[in-house]
C-alpha cells in the first residue's frame, strides 16, 4: 500500500495528469482507503511542492502541473469521497474570495460537504462579494462558505460579512471561513460565524450551524 501512495506522491510531485488518475483508480481496485488516497497520496505531494515553491526550489509552471494532476486525482477520487447524494439537508454557497484563483481545498471542502448530504453551489474561484450574497439569496441558502489562500485575499473576507450586515441578512445567513492562512483568530476578528482548519472540520462545522 505504501509503495502505491508513494507513486501517487511522486507522480502529482511530477505534474503527471494521465498517470495520476491511472494510479489513483489501481489504489482504489485495491480497496485503499479513499481518504488514505488523499491525505498520504495527493495531499502529501502537494505539501512537498508548497514547499518546494516556497524555498524557490520550483517555480510557478511547476506548481501549476501539480495542481492539474491534483484535479485529476481527485475527478477519480470525487464519486467515492462524496457518496451518493441521500437528498439535500440545506444549501451552502461556496467559493474562493476575488482575487484569489486558488481553488483545491474549497473544491475538496464542496466534495465533503455534497457527502454529508449538503446542496452545494459552488461559484468557483475569484468571486466577489456582491456574487456571493446575491447567490445566497437567490438559493435560500443558510451558509456562505468562503475560502483564501493568500494573505493579501483574506479582507475580502470582510467585504462578504459587511455586505451582509449592511443587508439586514447576517441573522439567516452565516458565514464559514478557511484557507491555509485563515485562523480562529481571524476569524474572530472578522466576525465570521466559524472557521475550520481542513475539509473535514467544515463539515461538522456546517452540521452544528445549520443544526443538523
Ligand atoms: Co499558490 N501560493 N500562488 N498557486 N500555492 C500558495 C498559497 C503559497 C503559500 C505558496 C508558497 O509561497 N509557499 C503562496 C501564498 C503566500 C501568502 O499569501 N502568504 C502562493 C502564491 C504566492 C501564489 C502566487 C501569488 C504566485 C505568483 O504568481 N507569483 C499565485 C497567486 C495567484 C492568485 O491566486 N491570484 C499563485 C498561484 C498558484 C497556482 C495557480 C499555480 C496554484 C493553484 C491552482 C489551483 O488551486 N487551481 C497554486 C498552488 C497549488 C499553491 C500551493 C502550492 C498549494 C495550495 C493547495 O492547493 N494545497 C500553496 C502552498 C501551500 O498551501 N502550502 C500555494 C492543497 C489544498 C488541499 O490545501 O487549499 O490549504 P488548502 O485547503 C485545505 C485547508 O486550507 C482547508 O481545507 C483544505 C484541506 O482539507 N480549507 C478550507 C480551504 N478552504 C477552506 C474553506 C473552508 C474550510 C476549510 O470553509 C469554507
Amino acid at each position: 500500500m505504501k509503495s502505491m501512495l508513494n507513486k501517487i506522491s511522486d507522480g502529482l510531485q511530477a505534474g503527471d495528469c494521465e498517470d495520476i488518475a491511472v494510479l489513483v483508480q489501481e489504489a482504489l481496485d485495491a480497496s485503499i482507503n479513499p481518504k488514505t488516497i488523499l491525505n498520504d497520496g495527493l495531499l502529501h505531494g502537494m505539501n512537498v511542492i508548497g514547499k518546494q515553491f516556497g524555498n524557490h526550489e520550483i517555480f510557478l509552471p511547476d506548481v501549476l502541473l501539480a495542481a492539474k494532476a491534483m484535479h485529476s486525482g481527485l475527478d477519480v477520487l470525487k464519486p467515492v469521497l462524496s457518496g451518493d447524494d441521500a437528498g439535500s439537508i440545506g444549501t451552502v454557497v461556496i467559493g474562493t474570495v476575488k482575487g484569489d484563483l486558488h481553488d483545491i481545498g474549497k473544491n475538496l471542502v464542496s466534495i465533503m460537504l455534497h457527502g454529508a448530504g449538503f446542496e452545494i453551489v459552488d461559484l468557483g474561484k475569484d468571486v466577489s462579494a456582491e456574487s456571493f450574497v446575491d447567490t445566497a439569496i437567490l438559493h435560500n441558502a443558510s451558509i456562505i462558505g468562503l475560502s483564501a489562500l493568500l494573505t493579501t485575499t483574506m479582507p475580502e473576507m470582510k467585504k462578504v460579512i459587511t455586505l451582509l450586515h449592511e443587508r439586514g441578512l447576517s441573522d439567516h445567513i452565516r458565514v464559514i471561513v478557511g484557507g491555509a492562512p485563515v485562523s480562529e483568530t481571524f476569524a474572530t476578528e472578522i466576525g465570521a460565524d466559524g472557521y475550520a482548519h481542513d475539509a473535514a472540520r467544515a463539515v461538522t462545522l456546517v452540521k452544528q450551524l445549520s443544526g443538523v
